[in-house]
C-alpha cells in the first residue's frame, strides 16, 4: 500500500484510504452516516446550519497546503477519513515489541485495550461540540463564530476518524461502539460522556477559549501519545488530527489574550491601576483579570484530571504493548522499554505532598501530564507579556497540581491554590477567590450578547491581530441566515 496524499471525493465520504474499493467498510460508514447527520442537525441551532460559513476543508494530507477555504453550510461539510502518509518501514517505537515492524492489523491480544483507547478518544470529540452548541448565539464577532464552527466541524471529523478505525478493524463490536458514540451525550444523566471534563458546561466564550487552550491541549498530548502507536493506522490518523489541533489551541490562546488585552486597555483608559478594583473594572464592560485567573484555574485543573491516575497499570500495559508512547517518544534517548527506569511522581503522606521515584512504566500518565503542564505554561507567559506591556501589576499563573482535583492522589482533598492542605473553613473561604463563583458567572453571562456586524467586536474582547486566510478586517466570515 502506498501513501495517498490527495483526498478522493468519489464516495459519500471523502477519504485517502481507498474506500471506494473497500465495500464492507464503505457500506458500514454509509450506514453510520445518517445518524451522524441527524446528531449534527439536532445539535446546532438551525439558523446557523443554513448560513454559509467560511471554512477550511482538507483536500490533501500534505502538511503544506492541505486546506482549501470556502463558504459552506455546515450540514454540507465534507467530513472525511484522512490518514497521514504511511512511513515506509516504520517500526514499533516502544515497549516489549520495540523495533518490530509496525502493525497494519490489530494484534488479537491487544484488541480490547486498543478498542478502549480509540473509544475514549472518539467519545471526547462529539462531546466538545455538544458542550459548545449554544455559543454561536452569543458570538462576540463573526470571526469568532467562524472559528467556533471550524473547530466544531473538525471535532466532528475527529469522531469520523475513530469511527473509521472501529469499523475497519474491530468488526461487530467496533460497529456497536461506533453507534454508542452517538448515543452518549455530554452532561446526560443516563448516558454521559466518558471523561469528566467533557460533561461540564461551556457556558460562555471565556470558558470556550480556556477550554480550547487547556482541554484541546490534552487532546494534543493524547494524540501525540497515540501517534506513537505501534498500530500504524491509529498512528497515521492521529498524525493528521494533530495538524488540525494546532488551530484549536491557537483560537484558545489568542482568544484569552484578546480578552486580557481589552481589559488592560479599558483599565488604562479609565485610569484604574488596581486589578482588584473589580466593581469599577466591570463597569467598563470588560472582564477583570482575577476572574480570568479563576476560569484558568478551573479549566486547567479539569484538564489535569484527563491524564488519569499518576500511577497506572492501564498506562503501563498500553506502553509496554506498544499501543501508545510517550510525548516525542522517538526523540527520547533511552531504551524505550523502561524495564529499569524510574520516574518521579507526587503522592500524599499524612497530609504532606511527597515525591517519590516509581517504576517509569507505571508513571506514563504522570509523565505525559508533566509534559502537558510545560506546554501549557507557554501561553500563560505570553498572556503575562500583554499585561506587563500595559503596565498593570498582575500575573497569571497555573495553579498547583493538587488543587481542585477529582482524579489521582489529590482527588477530593482540600488543597489551596498553592498546594497547601488547608482546613475546611479556610478552603470554603478561599474557594471564591480560586474558582469562578455564581456571581462571576452571571457577570460574564451579562456580557454575552451577540455581535454579528462584520469587522466589529464585543466590548470585552480586542480584535484579532491576524485574519483567517488573509482576509480583510471587515470580511464576512459567516453569511448569517437570520430566520
Ligand atoms: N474521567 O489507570 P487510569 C481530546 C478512569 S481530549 C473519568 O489512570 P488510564 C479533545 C479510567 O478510564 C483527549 N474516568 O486509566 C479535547 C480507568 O477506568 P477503568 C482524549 C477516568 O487508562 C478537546 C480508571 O479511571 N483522549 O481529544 O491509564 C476537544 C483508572 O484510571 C478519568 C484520550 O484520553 C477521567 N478523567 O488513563 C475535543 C486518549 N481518568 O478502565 C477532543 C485515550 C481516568 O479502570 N485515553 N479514569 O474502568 C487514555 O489514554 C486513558 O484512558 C486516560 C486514562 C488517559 C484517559
Ligand atoms: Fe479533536
Ligand atoms: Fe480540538
Amino acid at each position: 500500500m502506498s501513501a495517498i496524499e490527495n483526498v478522493s471525493y468519489d464516495t459519500l465520504i471523502p477519504n485517502n484510504v481507498g474506500l471506494s474499493s473497500d465495500r464492507r467498510v464503505l457500506k458500514a460508514l454509509e450506514k453510520w452516516h445518517p445518524g451522524y447527520i441527524n446528531w449534527w442537525n439536532e445539535l446546532i441551532p438551525q439558523k446557523f446550519q443554513r448560513s454559509p460559513v467560511y471554512l477550511r476543508t482538507a483536500v490533501s494530507v500534505d502538511p503544506k497546503g492541505w486546506a482549501k477555504f470556502d463558504y459552506v453550510k455546515m450540514p454540507e461539510y465534507r467530513w472525511g477519513v484522512l490518514l497521514a502518509p504511511q512511513v515506509e518501514g516504520r517500526k514499533i517505537p516502544c515497549g516489549e515489541h520495540a523495533g518490530e515492524p509496525a502493525w497494519q492489523e490489530v494484534p488479537g491480544e491487544y484488541r480490547a485495550l486498543m478498542r478502549r483507547l480509540i473509544v475514549i478518544q472518539g467519545d471526547t470529540e462529539p462531546a466538545s461540540v455538544e458542550q459548545q452548541k449554544h455559543l454561536a448565539l452569543t458570538a462576540p464577532s463573526l470571526y469568532d463564530m467562524r472559528n467556533l464552527f471550524q473547530i466544531n466541524v473538525e471535532e466532528g471529523r475527529h469522531l469520523w476518524a475513530m469511527v473509521y478505525l472501529l469499523h475497519k478493524y474491530f468488526g461487530a463490536d467496533g460497529r456497536d461502539e461506533a453507534d454508542d458514540l452517538l448515543r452518549r451525550s455530554s452532561g446526560s444523566e443516563e448516558a454521559p460522556r466518558m471523561l469528566g471534563a467533557f460533561n461540564e458546561a461551556t457556558p460562555d466564550w471565556l470558558s470556550f477559549f480556556m477550554f480550547t487552550y487547556f482541554t484541546d491541549r490534552d487532546g494534543k498530548m493524547q494524540l501525540e501519545s497515540l501517534a506513537q502507536s505501534g498500530f500504524d493506522p491509529l498512528s497515521r490518523t492521529c498524525r493528521f488530527m494533530l495538524t488540525e489541533e494546532a488551530h484549536h489551541m491557537f483560537v484558545g490562546e489568542t482568544g484569552v489574550g484578546r480578552i486580557i488585552e481589552r481589559t488592560c486597555e479599558a483599565m488604562k483608559a479609565a485610569g484604574i491601576d488596581d486589578p482588584y478594583d473589580i466593581e469599577r473594572i466591570r463597569k467598563l464592560g470588560v472582564i477583570d483579570l482575577p476572574t480570568i485567573q479563576k476560569k484558568l484555574n478551573l479549566h486547567y485543573t479539569l484538564s489535569l484530571d484527563l491524564f488519569g491516575q499518576e500511577v497506572s497499570t492501564n498506562a503501563a500495559n498500553a506502553f509496554n504493548a506498544g499501543i501508545k508512547g510517550r510525548y516525542m517518544e522517538t526523540r527520547i534517548d533511552d531504551d524505550h522499554k523502561l524495564n529499569h527506569a524510574t520516574y518521579r511522581v507526587a503522592g500524599l503522606e499524612n497530609g504532606h505532598i511527597v515525591y517519590r521515584d516509581v517504576p517509569a512504566l507505571t508513571a506514563i500518565n504522570m509523565r505525559l501530564r508533566d509534559d502537558y503542564s510545560k506546554d501549557a505554561a507557554g501561553g500563560v507567559g505570553r498572556w503575562n507579556k500583554i499585561i506587563e506591556k500595559a503596565g498593570i501589576k498582575f500575573e497569571m499563573k497555573l495553579p498547583h497540581e493538587a488543587f481542585n482535583r477529582k482524579i489521582g492522589v489529590f482527588a477530593n482533598q482540600q488543597f489551596d491554590i498553592d498546594g497547601k492542605l488547608v482546613d475546611g473553613a479556610t478552603y470554603d473561604r478561599g474557594l471564591k477567590d480560586w474558582l469562578p463563583t455564581h456571581a462571576d458567572g452571571e457577570y460574564i453571562q451579562s456580557l454575552m450578547k451577540p455581535n454579528y456586524e462584520a469587522g466589529q467586536y464585543a466590548s470585552w474582547i480586542a480584535a484579532p491581530k491576524v485574519s483567517i486566510d488573509n482576509k480583510p478586517g471587515d470580511f464576512e466570515y459567516v453569511k448569517l441566515h437570520m430566520t
